[in-house]
């Protein structure tokens, strides 16, 4: 995302390259940053919504519903599937050095993790209602989904 930041200095630098600098300065600026602020917004809703979300359905192992996630420039899986009632553990294998990935939220459940680097951090839980939950990285940028079904389906 902050790649959008050299396109923006570059689009004030030809602002105050032209002869109008000195009177106009202060309006191209303002809209630099504005447009750097559109974009950045804009980019941050093209990812959550037509980035590639990947589905995976959680796997019973010792009465536990298991999934692995791979948390490299964002999570892989995006979205896990599982049962209610059941105990969840989520396995976040955290490979992206990114401070922005070092830790998780799962808000609904009352649970957050530290992750470390290039080691699986487990966290776990029981969903008893179906619905869809939110996980996130620790500044919210980076958002995954937990969706509970009922046991019949
Ligand atoms: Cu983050």
């Amino acid at each position: 995302m902050l790649s959008v930041v050299p396109t923006h200095a570059a689009q004030a630098n030809t602002n105050q390259e032209s002869p109008f600098q000195k009177i106009q300065q202060p309006l191209p600026v303002k809209i630099g940053v504005t447009a750097g602020g559109i974009g950045l917004i804009g980019l941050e809703l093209w990812w959550f919504l037509f980035s590639e979300k990947t589905a995976k359905k959680a796997e019973e192992k010792d009465d536990t519903q298991q999934v692995t996630i791979t948390v490299d420039g964002g999570c892989d899986p995006t979205e896990v599937i599982v049962t209610a009632g059941k105990p969840v553990r989520m396995n976040f294998h955290r490979r992206d050095p990114s401070s922005c990935l070092q830790q998780v939220l799962i808000p609904d459940f009352n649970r957050s993790a530290d992750l470390a680097l290039n080691e699986i951090t487990s966290v776990e839980f029981t969903p008893q209602e179906t619905g869809e939950y939110e996980f996130t990285c620790g500044m919210k940028m980076y958002r995954g989904k937990i969706i509970v079904n009922d046991q019949q389906t």
